[in-house]
């Protein structure tokens, strides 16, 4: 969690959405990672009240190899760089969202834990998953302790993403916050 000082973004320059409202309080950069296809960039797209940056390129026959495709057939495209989209929340909490790379190449860019940075989990469900686990044993595979964050999202659904990101924020402002000003 970073707080930034500039209290405008030129994402959209002339576009109704990008100026911050005059309630912004805390701008908080936000980093969504994770692997392969989980739907990092499809979360950014729902939640973004900007038009959200995106650096796709289509999927080629070669990364078939290693980027595994099981789920998510209908992939075509995946993240080579970066996803920037922005949120504001009552109580005049700004989130700028980062969207890394996911394939196993960037992997070190999402071990987040070892960099000491706070984070929750956001299981992204898909319906027509072959194998369902439940939150425990995703708790379990993951060793994370009990004070974090752990919800259910669906990506492609904007509240449900908004909510996801509220348990982030609450965990962050429950457990570290902010310096006083
Ligand atoms: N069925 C289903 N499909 C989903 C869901 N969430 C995302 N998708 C689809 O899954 C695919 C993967 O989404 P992306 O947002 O590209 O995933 P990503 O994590 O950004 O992927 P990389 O950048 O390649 O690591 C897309 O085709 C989405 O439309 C979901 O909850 N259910
Ligand atoms: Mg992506």
């Amino acid at each position: 969690m970073a707080s930034a000082t500039s209290n405008t973004v030129d994402a959209e320059p002339g576009g109704a959405d990008v100026h911050l409202p005059d309630t912004a309080r805390d701008l908080v950069k936000i980093l969504i990672t994770g692997p392969f296809g989980v739907g990092k960039t499809t979360l950014i797209r729902s939640v973004s009240e900007i038009r959200p940056l995106h650096t796709e390129e289509r999927l080629s026959e070669a990364s078939a190899r290693v980027d595994d495709l099981a789920g998510v057939r209908d992939k075509s495209t995946t993240t080579v760089a970066i996803d920037f989209g922005r949120i504001s929340l009552p109580g005049g909490i700004v989130l700028y969202l980062f969207g890394t790379p996911g394939q196993e190449r960037f992997r070190a860019l999402w071990e987040v834990e070892e960099s000491g940075l706070p984070y929750a989990v956001a299981f992204n469900t898909f319906p027509d998953a072959p194998r369902h686990h439940t939150p425990e044993q995703l708790r379990a595979a993951l060793d994370l302790e009990p004070t974090t964050p752990m919800v259910a999202c669906d990506a492609r659904e904007t509240n449900s993403s908004v909510d996801a990101l509220l348990a982030l924020v609450q965990h962050l402002i429950d457990h570290h916050p902010p310096e006083p000003r």
